[in-house]
């Protein structure tokens, strides 16, 4: 029955356009437990502002993202897709939340320092105060499961610290949420710098492949990606970074494992193995893409879909809102 299925919740920023990494860490786990969670996927616009944001780039990002949810598996009649920003509920337990969480737990973020040095001439509260806006935007939909990747986990276990504090002192008011990370694919490293994130913020256009981007400048990407001066295609991270990176996209482009993918490659030389990392991932992108494509066409459509979305969103991120309102001391309306 729906009400017994269990809760799935998670977002991505519009900050940019998707990344393989994006893809292979956190949506493609979305799609792919779509049938037996109730699940909630939003373009967390409200998290973007933090860093300087063009606002038409923006409005363009945030309805092309959606369009690339549904093409990637997300069915907008099983999953509900939404704007954050058209639930104004998160900002509002985001702001109890804060009263909540304690300023030492926030400097501790890695994001934020990471952000913080990247953006040292606009490091703004909301920069700061990200992680509880996050928080909010979880446990306001009562959900077991987050799919982030490997950066997130930070965060989400902030969150179920956020949640613990508050159950403790007025009863169990939230579920705790756990993080759910894919065993393969949850850190998918640069091209370009094996020994950083995939990133869409990254300086490197070399370092990142684009989901969504033309198949002729993603080979190009994947033949100049930067291995290492041995011959052989084993998994060794910490010695063969590149190399074991591309073993990691291979391995998610083809449901194979590192011992077969070592097999395969046996005797050949890093140039065959880049080409057919770059092939296969060109593969799983095609599809994604043409219906990102053909579904952009369609304004109306998406427009139906956020617009749903969001008032089903709201449904249950009020009656959420309603309980802690009443639980910290708040005069109902
Ligand atoms: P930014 O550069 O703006 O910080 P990003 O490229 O790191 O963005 P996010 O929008 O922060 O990507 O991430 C979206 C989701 O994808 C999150 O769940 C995140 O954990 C996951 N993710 C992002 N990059 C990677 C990656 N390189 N490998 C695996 N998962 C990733
Ligand atoms: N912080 C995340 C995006 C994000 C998110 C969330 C993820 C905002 N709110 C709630 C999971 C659940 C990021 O930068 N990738």
């Amino acid at each position: 029955m729906e009400d017994q299925k269990k809760v799935m919740l998670s977002g991505i920023q519009p900050s940019g356009e998707l990344t393989l990494g994006s893809y292979l860490g956190a949506i493609r786990n979305w799609a792919e437990r779509a049938d037996q969670f109730d699940c909630y996927y939003f373009m967390a616009d409200m998290h973007t502002i933090t860093v300087r944001q063009n606002p038409a780039e923006l409005r363009r990002r945030t309805v092309s993202q959606l369009a690339a949810y549904i093409a990637c598996g997300l069915d907008p009649e099983k999953n509900t897709l939404f704007i954050q920003s058209h639930v104004p509920a998160h900002a509002q337990l985001g702001w109890v939340l804060n009263c909540y969480t304690m300023y030492g737990e926030l400097t501790r973020m890695t994001q934020f320092k990471a952000k913080s040095a990247q953006h040292a001439e606009n490091i703004n509260a909301g920069l700061f105060d990200y992680p509880v806006l996050m928080a909010a935007d979880i446990l306001i939909y009562q959900p077991d499961y987050v799919p982030v990747g490997d950066d997130q986990k930070q965060h989400v276990e902030l969150c179920r610290d956020i949640a613990e504090r508050f159950n403790g002192i007025y009863g169990p008011v939230f579920k705790v949420p756990e993080p759910y990370i894919p065993k393969v694919g949850a850190r998918i490293m640069s091209l370009s710098s094996p020994e950083d994130k995939m990133s869409k913020s990254d300086h490197d256009p070399n370092g990142c492949v684009y989901l969504l981007e033309d198949p002729a400048v993603m080979a190009k990407k994947f033949k100049r990606a930067v291995t290492d001066s041995e011959t052989s295609v084993r998994f060794d991270p910490v010695n063969k970074p590149g190399i074991s990176n591309l073993m990691q996209i291979y391995a998610c482009a083809t449901g194979r494992t590192y011992d077969e993918i070592e097999k395969e490659f046996d005797g050949m030389g890093y140039g065959a193995f880049k080409t057919a990392v770059g092939d296969a991932t060109i593969e799983m992108c095609r599809p994604i893409r043409e219906e990102t494509e053909r579904l952009l066409k369609d304004k109306a459509y998406l427009e139906q879909v956020y617009t749903a979305g969001a008032e089903k969103a709201s449904y249950i991120a009020n009656k959420t809102l309603r309980k802690v309102y009443k639980k910290v001391g708040f005069v109902p309306r």
